[in-house]
């Protein structure tokens, strides 16, 4: 065994990448020691890319990589390309492979697969608070013996074993603490061809990971064999001296004459004996100390994904979430309200007392105050509910459950059930959908619900589209808020039927998603994680927006001075746009007032208080909008809600779809899908209710 590297030991700095099955608890382990904010949930698949984050420990800085989770290191789908790579590639150090403790047998295997590429691993036992309930016990002991490596138990959510974690893997780099990683024996003849290859390999100079590279050559592993094609393994990220591409070539060959000798095949025979291994430690170390009982998990799941009781369940789960989003609106958005009114009042007050000039009185005070102020009163309260909710039904557990119970009607669309997780966490906020979209493997798939996520009402529409409603609608506002959210999830489901019946046809694969265990959510991680790092950030954008799009308007219609409204240009606007909206019963206002809030559809309240405001009478534009539900009709009001909420994504989801795609002509459909589905259906909505006399 080597020891660390003296250039690295002499500045003590070290790079510690995280690796481990989906779920485990890589990112609070991580969040826990470097202070980062990294997305945790329950259900598998969260993290998506590398994070880094950096901690001192004895004069150490220790970097540490979150990597995204994998079951194998096959580099069968994105994640485990990035994991991989990234170890392969010899950036860490060590490699943190944190395991989850209750189900010791499939982790082990990815551990197995860890310990072929590096000798620097220490295995962070995670989850064991739930082995102690759930009545067992490991011999830490004789797992170390049988890895090789240091095995500290630990409680990731309550730092239990975290500092022991950190002073394994700090022996370990420093080379004080030695290793001997387990080896597989993968059976005669697998080990004699490694041998033989292990042997050519090294002859051709390629010493380092031979025996890996022997096993993926045999497995006939895409990325390696691809790499010996092309005669160039620095592609890999190993350093391949002087062998030749020829000799790489012939060395491949030599390898696919031995792999097609193995019997029944090579892979399955790896894979085969990799298992048998795992399990073998697993039943050496785990024992039981009380006899089996049903979990809570498992009684709770009888009724939540029962096929019967789950619909109502379900239903009335989202109806209570948007019930309190309504209510928390109505009454923090009125304090809210209360709030600002005064500050603009005593700002307006103040500037005529220092004769401020006209333009600025209004621009600062019925433009940017009022227009930020009315922003944050209508979208604050909610989104702050909305967040909390889905992020504690999240860390709960209950997303993979929804998904399964909605697998059989996603299927009869041509889909699957993962696509409702992304859907879920599309309520909180689309660029997160647009993202867990990754959970899924097959591609049509992904791609659809890639695209249909933009179409389910996130919390900053909603909230803005609370506030709206209420004034709209007053008490009828929960209705027509739930039938608003489940219009926008049966258009999701329609828009993915039409692209899998036109685009994307074909197969839409099996369906694998593993259902973790009901976990106690972590009260104060989940709301500090949903105000500091989503509620903050939300509002600080609306409020980047909306400033500058309220102050735009404002002067737009109020120069030149003392001109009717129809000669100023928002006047121009209006009634340019007027003709366009007719078919959908949309005003010139209305269209103009959307056309502001494509940046952000957050500013929609101030947008149309400043079109409709200023061709009116009236001077406070707080008035203005208890003044439109006089002129809009009820079936008005709610196509307008309608076309609101779903026309568009914003520009940060556009920006998701592009960097999740990297294709144009997707991220275009991106916008397309959204503007198509929803000028039908408002236009269904408006002319319906028109003919029922609404
Ligand atoms: N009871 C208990 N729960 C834990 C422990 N460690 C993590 N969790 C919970 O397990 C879930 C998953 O944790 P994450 O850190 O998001 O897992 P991850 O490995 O980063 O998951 P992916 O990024 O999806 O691969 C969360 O609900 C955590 O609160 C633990 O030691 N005990
Ligand atoms: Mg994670």
């Amino acid at each position: 065994m080597d020891s660390a590297k003296p250039s690295r030991e002499s500045n003590k700095k070290i790079t510690v990448a995280v690796a481990g099955n989906p779920n485990v608890g890589k990112s609070v382990i991580f969040n826990a020691l470097t202070g980062s904010r990294q997305h945790v949930g329950n259900w598998p698949g969260k993290t998506v890319e590398r994070a880094e984050g950096v901690f001192h420990h004895q004069g150490w800085e220790i970097r540490l990589v979150d990597l995204p989770g994998t079951y194998s290191l096959a580099a069968q789908s994105p994640e485990e390309v990035i994991a991989r790579d990234y170890i392969v590639s010899g950036a860490p150090d060590v490699v943190i492979n944190i395991v989850d403790a209750t189900s010791l047998e499939r982790n082990l295997n990815l551990t197995l697969q860890i310990l072929e590429l590096t000798d620097r691993m220490v295995v962070a036992l995670n989850l064991m608070d739930e082995v102690r309930r759930g009545g067992w016990e490991i011999d830490v002991k004789a797992l170390e013996e049988a890895l090789g490596v240091p095995v500290v138990p630990t409680v990731a959510t309550e730092g239990e074993g975290l500092p022991e974690l950190v002073e394994a893997l700090v022996e370990v780099a420093e080379g004080c603490r030695q290793t001997h990683p387990a080896s597989v024996d993968y059976g005669l003849t697998v080990e004699g061809y490694v041998e033989s290859l292990e042997a050519d390999l090294n002859r051709l100079g390629i010493e380092e990971r031979s025996r890996w590279l022997a096993l993926k050559l045999l497995e006939d592993d895409p990325e390696i064999v691809e790499a010996f094609k092309q005669g160039d393994l620095a592609a890999l990220g190993l350093a391949a001296p002087s062998a030749s591409p020829e000799a790489l070539q012939a060395l491949l060959k030599r390898a696919v004459r031995l792999r097609e000798e193995i019997r029944p095949d090579a892979k399955v025979e790896i894979v085969r004996h990799r298992y048998e291994f795992a399990d073998s430690v697993m039943r050496r170390v785990v024992h039981r100390l009380r006899p089996e009982e049903e979990s809570s998990t498992e009684w709770i799941d009888r009724i939540v994904t029962h096929k019967v009781w789950s619909w109502p369940i379900m239903l009335a789960m989202l109806t209570i979430v948007f019930w309190i989003t309504v209510k928390g609106g109505e009454i923090g958005g009125g304090w809210l309200e209360a709030g600002f009114s005064w500050l603009v009042r005593a700002a307006r007050t103040w500037l005529v007392s220092v004769q401020a000039p006209w333009w600025v009185i209004g621009a600062l005070v019925d433009g940017f105050m009022m227009g930020t102020g009315t922003v944050i009163a209508a979208m604050l309260p909610p989104m702050i509910i909305l967040f909390i909710a889905f992020a504690l039904l999240e860390d709960l557990g209950l997303l993979p459950r929804v998904a399964f119970n909605l697998d059989r009607p996603m299927q009869t669309v041509g889909s699957q059930g993962k696509q409702v997780i992304t859907w879920g966490m599309s309520f909180g906020c689309n660029v997160t959908g647009v993202m867990a979209s990754r959970i899924i493997e097959n591609k049509k798939v992904r791609l659809a619900s890639i695209l249909t996520s933009p179409l389910i009402i996130c919390s900053g529409s909603y909230g803005a589209g609370v506030a709206l409603a209420i004034v709209l609608f007053g008490e009828g506002a929960l209705l027509v808020m739930l039938s608003l959210v489940f219009l926008s999830l049966g258009i999701a489901f329609l828009a993915t039927l039409l692209l899998n019946k036109t685009v994307f046809r074909g197969e839409p694969g099996s369906f694998v998603l593993e259902m973790p265990p009901y976990r106690k959510p972590q009260f104060g991680q989940v709301i500090r994680r949903a105000l500091v790092d989503r509620v903050a950030l939300t509002m600080w954008r609306a409020v980047e927006f909306a400033a500058p799009a309220t102050l735009l308007i404002w002067i737009l219609g109020n120069i030149p001075r003392g001109v009717p409204f129809e000669q100023t240009a928002i006047g121009w606007l209006v009634r340019g746009l007027a003709p366009l909206g007719r078919l959908w019963g949309l005003s010139g206002e209305m269209l103009t007032a959307l056309l502001f809030t494509l940046p952000a559809k957050e500013i929609v309240m101030p947008a149309l208080a400043m079109t409709y405001g200023l061709q009116t009478t009236l001077v406070e534009s707080e008035q203005v909008l208890n003044y439109l539900p006089q002129v809009w009709t009820p079936l008005i009001s709610y196509t307008f809600l309608v076309f609101f909420m779903l026309y568009l994504p914003c520009l940060v989801t556009v920006w998701a779809i592009w960097k999740e795609t990297r294709s144009l002509k997707w991220t275009l459909m991106g916008l397309v899908v959204p503007l198509v589905m929803t000028c039908l259906i408002t236009f269904v909505v408006y002319q319906g209710g028109r003919l029922l006399g609404f």
